[in-house]
């Protein structure tokens, strides 16, 4: 009996960066997302003896990936013996595929978590709320909470494992037009990156503080269905995102130059009057947001820069068969 789930990227227009809390990865400030519509993870759990066991895109993974697997299992069998399960001492056989290219950079790791947490919640017998999945795969990625809602989330940071946690925002639709560039940069995990800009970056203390405010009135241009507004926040919060990080020591820089270009084209699509607004996470692609009729528009002025694909919002992590 394997249980089996879905769930597919999201893109932060707030981005999350920083943790209050390592181990349960609380972070330092709220965030809020667009979950995307296209490149899901598939994963089936299903209860085994012996060890535990991770097989992604059909190979065994690397001994960090199933170590990760299998801190993450641990919680879930801890929340297995809290509820008097029998299962609480079961290993688990995990079978994970991306349908997303592996190299887009499309925060496969929230995908992956999401519906880890669903399939083995379900594998586990835990019966779990959507709130309660999303703390759960809070524990695996911070970023693959807001995974678990549908279309747009909002990550409330709270002060504990119990406050949190995502729920839905509702916000004018749009979409996300990603723009893979090609580059050789050296990638410094998030993970990595979080910590060295809390240790070393002069600004930390502002961008938590400048996040706290962004979430807020990103909330407020949610709830007016305001998109230019919404767009003018994501863009600006984006760039200050990368000058926290940037002012680490020694410095990291996830932004190529090719990445600048693509934000230069966005500046130029506006002042063409094509309104469509620009983020980019930890790594050099750009993602562009835009109201849904002017994405084939949008693609087509930024096509040369890399490959491009077209999102529209998208379901929150599911169970789609238990076989
Ligand atoms: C975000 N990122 O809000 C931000 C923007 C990257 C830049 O969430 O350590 O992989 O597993 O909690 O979730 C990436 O962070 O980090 C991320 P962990 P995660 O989407």
């Amino acid at each position: 009996m394997a249980s089996i789930a879905r769930a597919h990227p999201n893109i932060a227009l707030v981005k999350y960066w920083g943790k209050a809390n390592d181990e349960l990865i609380i972070p330092v400030a709220g965030s809020m997302s667009m979950t995307l519509d296209q490149f899901a993870t598939t994963t089936s759990v299903e209860l085994a003896t012996g060890n535990d066991t991770f097989e992604l895109n059909g190979t065994t993974a690397d001994a960090k990936a199933t170590g990760r697997t299998t801190a993450f299992l641990d919680v879930v069998r801890s929340l297995a013996a809290e509820a008097g399960l029998d299962t609480a001492e079961a290993h688990a056989k995990v079978v994970s595929t991306n349908e997303g290219p592996t190299a887009a950079g499309m925060a496969s790791s929230a995908s992956g978590f999401a519906a880890l947490a669903t399939a083995a919640a379900h594998a586990y017998g835990l019966d779990l709320s959507v709130k309660d999945l999303s703390r759960l795969a809070r524990r695996g990625s911070g970023s693959a909470l807001r995974s678990l809602i549908d279309r747009f989330a909002v990550w409330h940071a709270g002060t504990s494992d119990e406050t949190s946690y995502a729920e839905a925002i509702s916000a004018p639709d749009m979409a996300m037009v990603s723009v893979t560039v090609n580059t050789q940069a050296k990638k410094v995990s998030s993970r990595d990156g979080m910590v060295a800009t809390r240790e070393t970056s002069p600004f930390y203390q502002a961008w938590i503080d400048t996040t706290v405010t962004t979430l807020n009135e990103m909330i407020a241009a949610c709830a007016a269905e305001d998109f230019t507004r919404i767009g003018q926040i994501t863009e600006t919060h984006a760039h200050r995102m990368h000058a926290v990080i940037n002012a680490t020591h020694p410095p990291i820089r996830y932004l190529a130059p090719v990445s600048w270009q693509v934000f230069e084209e966005v500046t130029a699509m506006r002042d063409d009057g094509l309104e469509a607004y620009a983020t980019a996470d930890a790594g050099p692609n750009v993602v562009i947001i835009c109201r849904p009729t002017d994405a084939d528009a949008v693609a087509q002025r930024v096509a040369t820069f890399g490959q491009v694909n077209t999102f529209l919002p998208g379901p929150g992590a599911h169970l789609v068969d238990v076989a």
